[in-house]
């Protein structure tokens, strides 16, 4: 079962710094009545007495003499209704204030589910060490949508997923319920996720069949118990693929009242059904531009179905056509910004945190800072497709954190990503924030043991999108081995580390979408054969005798044009660009001299060594580690950081081989020679990689 509990390990390590806490189990009053202050009751009773080590006794009333009381503010009485000394509007709809008092603690909030979260806060607070004493904490989330995208499919593949197969048994569905759907609905709610996209955006439109929905409400069932809603991916041909329409056209009158009435038809199945997300008309994905119509035609269709049921639309932004061969960076501005205010209400446009596509790094999109008037959800990835999937150890709450906090200066400077997202820039009306899952059904759910710290991290920032890397590290190490500080300092810094790691070994100096063909995991920057001029790494790079680098500034594509002038001064001037996004925009000759003096190449070699070296510290630092966790925990994550050590060496070499042929230039001291010719690397397979859909890149 190592790893099964996640950070939820209620009878983890610690014991000697909860001593002082044992008084709780004295007495405890909990509000009863919905399903989901069941859910609170249960993690108390399974936290609390795990934590404690201590039989839990109940009162069946609230008394001032409580050890612990968790209350709605206006069930509150006697002292206890003193004890709650802020405002409860600070608290909104999902937040939650816990306060200790002499002898107690007071667990409050205005609803239901802020309980629940209060609740989940006070045992990870327990469970990390700290003593309670004087101690008080409001909290509340500054997005709504807080969501989880599973790319999973109906015959349990997942697109890009790479820890098992999907959780979701359609097979056994309605009537099994797998411990499993409770458990993944506990660690969501208590990093306060609460949403659920249950399948792919390649979407298949059986879902929507009533032999599905029936599956689908049975898991709405179980989370809601979590105060997570349930959405589903909306293929846009679905009148035609299970209603027997002719068409699929957003403006003909019976494809509406089609959705019209499936919809209805859904909310009879799960009332509280969150709405769709959609994927139209992008890679081969059908869409409202297939009978000539807009994407706006298309989400405010879906949405008026949705609308009177309190459902949502959330429309993708990942689109890039066939025909435009100049940037593919620049093409969903260039097809979202014209649309900007035409939206329904309930529409919300999804957009990924980059231009291209989930590299290790990518600058923001420019999107954030285009849309005044459109709600924009940040869609993340969470599972490692250009990552090393889930053999390589990156903390990818380093990645979010950098793109919620760059800059968008669209109303001057502080106009962070981070503000579009939560909605405070320009007053949003709703806000969310997507993680492309990295579920599945693997022991520990992520495959490598730390990508757990990625779920985990996603949510803390979906919360709040403010949220420090360093503390999210910080808590999940507490909460996952110990509270030890010797561990925390030798594992904190290795996390928020290794995602600069990757970026190194992968991708230094803003190269990206280097893969080989299909698997999106090993090196292939020679690839040039795809059915598409952006599908090949050489698009991206565009290396040659003269130099490397995509130029995104005026004299190249200018995509440099869609960000505010700031950045895009920024950005496009060399002696203002970070160095780290330096061949995103620029097309640079071999020789080009560095900030630190070295030649473009040079530079280029080193870091692809650093990356290389990275993943040895993080090696010394894990044999380091081993004094403070099991045998298990330690052979596990030795064995993929030795897999991790091979690939980046192998990402080097290739790299450094193949570039070598146009730079023409000798390693630079430092960098060792590569053991195998550039024919070898080209000719390695993969006999198989999960998660690939066959027909693509
Ligand atoms: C790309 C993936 C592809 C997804 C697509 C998407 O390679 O499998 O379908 O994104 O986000 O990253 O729709």
């Amino acid at each position: 079962q190592q790893g099964y509990t996640l950070w939820m390990d209620y009878a983890g390590s610690n014991p000697q710094s909860r001593k002082n806490l044992k008084f709780l189990a004295k007495s405890i009053y909990m509000e009863a009545g919905s399903d989901i202050l069941k859910s609170a009751q249960n993690e108390i009773e399974i936290g609390l007495s795990g934590l404690l080590n201590e039989k839990l006794n109940f009162s069946d009333t609230m008394e001032n003499d409580n050890s612990l009381v968790v209350s709605k503010v206006s069930s509150l009485k006697g002292s206890w209704s003193q004890s709650m000394d802020v405002s409860s509007e600070k608290l909104g709809n999902e937040g939650f204030y816990i306060r200790s008092r002499d002898g107690g603690i007071l667990v409050t909030a205005n609803t239901d589910i802020g309980l629940l979260y209060g609740v989940f806060r006070l045992l990870q607070f327990i469970q990390a060490g700290h003593h309670l004493e004087d101690f008080s904490l409001l909290d509340a989330p500054s997005v709504d949508l807080r969501m989880l995208n599973h790319w999973d499919n109906l015959d349990r593949t997942i697109e890009r997923g790479y820890a098992g197969f999907s959780l979701w048994n359609w097979q056994k569905l309605p009537e099994y319920i797998d411990q499993r759907y409770i458990d993944y609905a506990r660690a969501n709610a208590s990093i306060g996720i609460n949403g659920t996209v249950l399948t792919n955006v390649n979407a298949n439109a059986l879902v929507l069949t009533p032999m599905y929905l029936e599956k689908v409400a049975a898991l709405a069932d179980v989370f809601r118990k979590y105060g997570i809603k349930v959405y589903l991916t909306a293929r846009f041909s679905a009148p035609m693929e299970i209603g027997g329409l002719e068409t699929a056209d957003p403006l003909n009158t019976e494809v509406r009242n089609w959705w019209a009435q499936k919809t209805n038809e859904i909310y009879k199945w799960i009332p509280d059904f969150g709405g769709f997300l959609v994927k139209a008309n992008s890679e081969g994905q059908p869409g409202p531009q297939n009978y000539g119509r807009t994407h706006v035609d298309g989400a405010n269709m879906l949405a008026e179905a949705v609308q009177p049921h309190g459902g949502v639309v959330i429309w993708r932004a990942f689109v890039y056509s066939e025909d435009d061969e100049t940037d593919r960076a620049k093409q969903a501005y260039a097809e979202f910004v014209p649309y900007d205010g035409q939206f329904m209400e309930n529409v919300l446009v999804q957009v990924k945190n980059g231009p291209i596509d989930f590299q290790s790094r990518e600058p923001f999109h420019p999107l954030f800072g285009a849309m005044s008037k459109t709600p924009l959800m940040m869609e993340f990835q969470i599972t490692q497709e250009y990552l090393g999937f889930s053999s390589h150890l990156v903390f990818l709450p380093k990645l979010f954190e950098e793109v919620l906090q760059s800059d968008t200066y669209v109303k001057g400077k502080g106009s962070t990503v981070a503000k579009v997202i939560d909605g405070s820039q320009h007053n949003k009306r709703i806000s969310g924030m997507a993680g492309v899952s990295n579920i599945g059904t693997d022991l520990n759910w992520t495959g490598h043991p730390f990508a757990q710290a990625n779920w985990f991290g996603f949510g803390r920032l979906a919360w709040n999108p403010e949220t420090k890397a360093n503390d999210i590290a910080e808590d999940w190490i507490k909460l996952t081995y110990t509270n030890n500080k010797e561990l925390i300092a030798l594992l904190k810094p290795m996390m928020i580390n290794s995602r600069e790691a990757v970026v190194n070994y992968m991708n230094p100096l803003g190269l990206h979408h280097l893969f080989d063909t299909g698997h999106h995991y090993g090196p292939g920057p020679w690839v040039d054969n795809l059915g598409r001029p952006d599908w090949n790494p050489t698009y991206y790079h565009k290396a040659d005798e003269n130099g490397i680098g995509f130029d995104r500034t005026k004299s190249g594509s200018n995509a440099l044009e869609q960000y505010s002038d700031e950045v895009s001064y920024t950005f496009g001037n060399l002696k203002t660009c970070p160095e780290t996004y330096l061949l995103w925009f620029h097309h640079l000759p071999w020789d080009y001299t560095l900030n630190n003096g070295n030649s473009l190449w040079d530079g280029l070699a080193l870091r692809y060594q650093e990356g290389v070296d990275q993943v040895s510290e993080m090696i010394e630092t894990w044999e380091k580690a081993r004094n403070f966790i099991n045998n298990d925990q330690y052979h596990e994550v030795k064995m993929l950081l030795d897999i991790q050590l091979k690939e980046a060496k192998w990402w080097r070499d290739a790299s450094l081989l193949y570039f070598q042929t146009f730079s023409g230039m000798e390693l630079p001291e430092g960098v060792p020679k590569p053991t195998k010719s550039l024919e070898y690397y080209k000719s390695l397979k993969f006999p198989f990689a999960p998660g690939i859909r066959p027909q693509w890149d």
